[in-house]
């Protein structure tokens, strides 16, 4: 019943079950598997597909040769599992070059390379198939605003955006940009750091349509936010175009655990809000096992995700079904109609009318609300205390 099937999109990163376990205070502890050891690890597991930066795949210092023959032989192991690689993006974070940032360095030739790199990159992804290319701006921020003017910042990811959305144009690649917002780490401050701000920067750029977010749990988290909140807006703006699932204890550092690990009811409500509305998008697992982990539990942090989500999504279905959940939810919902005739699209009989209308201010301050009862049920339900 919880066994991932291909119609639930889930997919994970190269970087995420590839991931050694360095950290800032430890070496490896797992060994470097390849990229294509990595495709056959998700297609034991039950992934539907796998998500790469340019240099998870391609060394960034390879030769034109080298890189075909990596290539082809991803594409054949992607033929040998049926994954496959439905979003793409490009490391402009861990090479020296990018050590201000890659879109907003202050160094002009290294912004012209950032161009450069993710157009190669670009051109990789739709070769593999990759309908959605993400941007997360990892270094594209300060430790001191000494450094650049934060209006200049702006101005240079727009100009970058514009860039990138009119090369794609040009070559007629079906492809649409996801944005990914972050609030630090590792810059002391990254620009745009929220979802609502990547939100409101989309709505400035020569081609909005093709632009859209990417939202990851951990990363609302890190700012005290409320994730739930964030993805309904992208969502409700038609604005969803894929999103990164983890988790993280609000307040600490960035943790990448495994989805639903460390905020259970969040997940839920998340989970909710994404099926409830019939987002159809990859469910991207951006989260990598504990440090404690060898390979073998590695296997059992990726289908912990993909088997919690489906868990989750049933417990929604439940919840949308569940008698006594229902009956509060329409008490609480009740609408008399009484107030149609003023309310709705505004017309200037409406507003008068509304105007002279008394109302009986100390009731509606007497009517209570009955969310202790219901968040106890959803609790319940949760917990599996209700059939
Ligand atoms: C992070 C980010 C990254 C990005 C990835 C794809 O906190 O490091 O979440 O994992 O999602 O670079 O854009
Ligand atoms: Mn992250
Ligand atoms: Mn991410």
């Amino acid at each position: 019943m919880y066994e991932p099937k291909p119609e639930h999109k889930f997919t994970f990163g190269l970087w995420t079950v590839g991931n050694v376990g360095r950290d800032p205070f430890g070496e490896p502890v797992r060994a470097t598997k390849s990229p294509v050891e990595l495709v056959h690890l998700l297609a034991e597991v039950g992934a539907w597909g796998v998500n790469l930066h340019d240099n998870d795949l391609i060394p960034i210092d390879a030769t034109p040769a080298e890189r075909d023959k990596i290539v082809r032989d991803f594409k054949a192991a992607l033929g040998e599992t049926g994954l496959v690689v439905p979003m793409a993006t490009t490391n402009l974070f861990t090479d020296p070059a990018f050590r201000d940032g890659a879109f907003t360095s202050n160094d002009r030739n290294v912004r012209a390379y950032a161009l450069q790199k993710t157009m190669n990159a670009i051109d990789l992804g739709v070769e593999l198939g990759a309908k959605i290319y993400v941007f997360w701006g990892g270094r594209e921020g300060t430790e001191t605003d000494a450094s650049k003017d934060p209006i200049t910042a702006i101005k240079r990811g727009r100009e970058a955006m514009n860039y990138l959305c009119n090369y794609v144009l040009d070559q007629g690649y079906d492809l649409k940009f996801a944005l990914e917002a972050k609030p630090n780490e590792p810059r002391g401050d990254i620009y745009n750091a929220t979802t609502g701000n990547m939100l409101a920067f989309i709505e400035t750029l020569d081609h909005p349509d093709m632009v859209g977010v990417n939202p990851e749990v951990a990363h609302e988290h890190m700012a005290g936010l409320n994730f739930t909140h964030h993805v309904a807006q992208a969502l409700e703006a038609g604005k969803l175009f894929h999103i990164d699932l983890n988790d993280q204890a609000f307040g600490r550092y960035d943790q990448d655990f495994r989805f639903g690990s460390a905020n259970l009811k969040s997940a839920f409500f998340l989970v909710k809000l994404l099926e409830d509305n019939g987002y159809d998008g990859s469910r991207h697992f951006d989260a990598h096992a504990y440090r404690t982990s060898d390979y073998e539990d590695v296997k059992a942090f990726a289908r912990g995700c993909m088997r919690t989500y489906l868990i989750l999504k049933e417990k929604a279905a439940r919840c949308n079904a569940d008698a006594e959940i229902q009956a509060l939810l329409a008490e609480i919902n009740a609408d008399s109609s009484e107030m149609s005739p003023f309310m709705g699209q505004y017309s200037r009989e409406k507003a008068a009318a509304l105007r002279t209308h008394t109302f009986d201010r100390a009731a509606l301050g007497r009517r209570g609300q009955p969310y202790e009862r219901l968040d106890q049920l959803v609790v319940e339900l949760l917990l599996g205390v209700r059939s």
